[in-house]
């Protein structure tokens, strides 16, 4: 099956009678106790949510159907022209996360090449609409309003307004609206950046040869072939940017269902909106500061504090600033993480990253104070005492990497983040009509019935 819909059709009948079986005859197993502390601190440790293509292990971190990020690195095909050197493609992530199966070569070019089709051109009216925003507009704020406006677009909108599909047959149009949501990031986002950065004028064209993390550096101006090439990059390092924007946007595609840009995703979509709607309102999480956007303040972090010290290779001056920010009761931004207990996997993709090109990252003293923080920052997190986890996440390391490159529009960063984004949640969402998941409705409790509970 070459198709992903129609390996997805093929995986269908065995998971719905899966689960429809467990529905009817475990509907009573407990999965555990709701505490009172549960429902005052963020729902943490509350077990609520079904999920299908990614858990989270406090030690061992993310597994995508059962995978690791080095399994994935190892199994999944990337793009044809880095003849097994590269990084894998988000595209054979994607068939990964909506099928459970890794895709073969041809399989992941198809997608590549579906992707490509249908993503060569942006509605106008989303065009228009992008182009009239304000240049200094946030660019979370314009990729949600971009996402939003293409609610018109929807299939799954449109059929369901005829009231012409059954239940079983939504997620096809889901799945319609998913795709074409998915393949037109590049673009929604390069134009994005051109306002920010070149009055609005593109940076390069897209190309429906290439894959989908090629046409987003395209976009950005960072391909020789392709675009302008802002930045002069030679051949090699314009590669190296390309298979960056590969590896950030494989790994990033999900983190288990309860993160907040995943979750809302999901939660909006269980109303039936439709996919962009829902997604539109993923990507105003993922805006937040204490998700998304903390890469983009890492980079802000790391840009002030080279400036504070003598030298990053200096212990003492390092740590003496780490605790100036912790006395005035602020966060050690790229540390930290609600469910995970060991250092980010996808931190230790990252940072292999830059060590695979250590000539290209040797005179950056801001990558190289990311490296010397992911030791010394644990120490002082855990002498702090407070962080539950003060092992590095994945936002420590992405956005200096980008910013290394060029990419110094610090609040830009999160849009790469919410190109990648879109396949775990969207995935899902997909699944969620697959197997007519309702609409979510947990209750909700006022202080009184907190109080007569604890018989206070
Ligand atoms: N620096 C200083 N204090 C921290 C901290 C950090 N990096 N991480 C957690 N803490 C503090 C919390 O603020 C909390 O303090 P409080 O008791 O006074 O409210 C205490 O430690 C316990 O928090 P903890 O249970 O460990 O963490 P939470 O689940 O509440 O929060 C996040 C998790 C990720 C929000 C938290 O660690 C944080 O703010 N980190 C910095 C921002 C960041 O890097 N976010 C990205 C996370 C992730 F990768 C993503 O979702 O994108």
């Amino acid at each position: 099956l070459f198709n992903l819909k129609a390996a997805i059709a093929d995986a269908i009948p065995k998971r719905r009678e899966e689960l429809l079986r467990i529905k009817k005859n475990f509907s009573d197993v407990k999965v555990g106790d709701i505490t009172v502390g549960s429902v005052l601190t963020g729902m943490r440790g509350n077990q609520s949510m079904y999920w299908e293509s990614t858990t989270l292990d406090p030690n061992e971190g993310i597994r995508f159907h059962g995978r690791t990020i080095a399994d994935c690195q190892k199994m999944l095909p990337g793009a044809p022209e880095d003849n097994g050197d590269g990084e894998f493609l988000p595209e054979s992530m994607l068939w990964l996360l909506m099928t459970g199966e890794i895709p073969t070569e041809e399989q992941s070019r198809q997608l590549t090449q579906e992707l490509a089709e249908r993503g060569a051109k942006l509605p106008s009216h989303t065009e228009k609409l992008l182009t009239s925003l304000p240049r200094d507009m946030h660019p979370m704020t314009q990729l949600a309003i971009a996402l939003a406006s293409m609610n018109k677009e929807s299939i799954f909108a449109k059929k369901y307004e005829e009231g012409s599909i059954g239940k079983k047959d939504y997620w096809e149009y889901i799945y319609e609206d998913v795709l074409n949501l998915i393949a037109v990031l590049p673009r929604i986002t390069g134009k994005i950046y051109s306002s920010l950065v070149n009055d609005g004028e593109p940076l390069g064209h897209f190309n429906v040869e290439k894959d989908w993390s090629y046409n987003i550096a395209s976009l950005l101006g960072m391909t020789v072939r392709d675009s302008v090439n802002v930045h002069s990059l030679t051949k090699e390092r314009s590669n190296d940017f390309v298979n960056l924007i590969r590896l950030y946007c494989g790994i990033h595609v999900d983190h288990e269902g309860g993160n907040v840009s995943a979750h809302t995703t999901h939660l909006v979509g269980s109303a039936l909106s439709d996919p962009y709607l829902s997604y539109s309102s993923g990507i105003m999480g993922l805006a937040g500061p204490l998700h998304g956007l903390a890469a983009q303040e890492v980079v802000r972090f790391l840009v002030e504090m080279e400036n504070d010290v003598d030298s990053v290779e200096n212990v003492k001056q390092v740590e003496d600033y780490l605790w100036k920010v912790l006395n005035s009761n602020r966060v050690i931004p790229g540390y930290g993480h609600a469910v995970l207990r060991k250092p980010d996997p996808r931190f230790d993709a990252m940072l292999n990253f830059t060590e695979a090109r250590p000539q290209e990252f040797k005179s950056n003293a801001k990558v190289q104070l990311m490296k010397n923080l992911s030791k010394i920052a644990p120490r002082v997190l855990q002498k702090h005492g407070k962080t539950k986890n003060p092992y590095p996440n994945v936002d420590s390391a992405s956005g200096i990497l980008f910013h290394h490159y060029g990419i110094d529009q610090l609040l830009f960063i999160t849009v790469i983040f919410g190109c990648s984004r879109a396949m775990g949640p969207l995935s899902q969402l997909v699944w969620d009509r697959i197997l007519g998941i309702p609409i979510e409705r947990p209750k909700s409790l006022d202080l009184s019935s907190i109080k007569k509970l604890c018989k206070i």
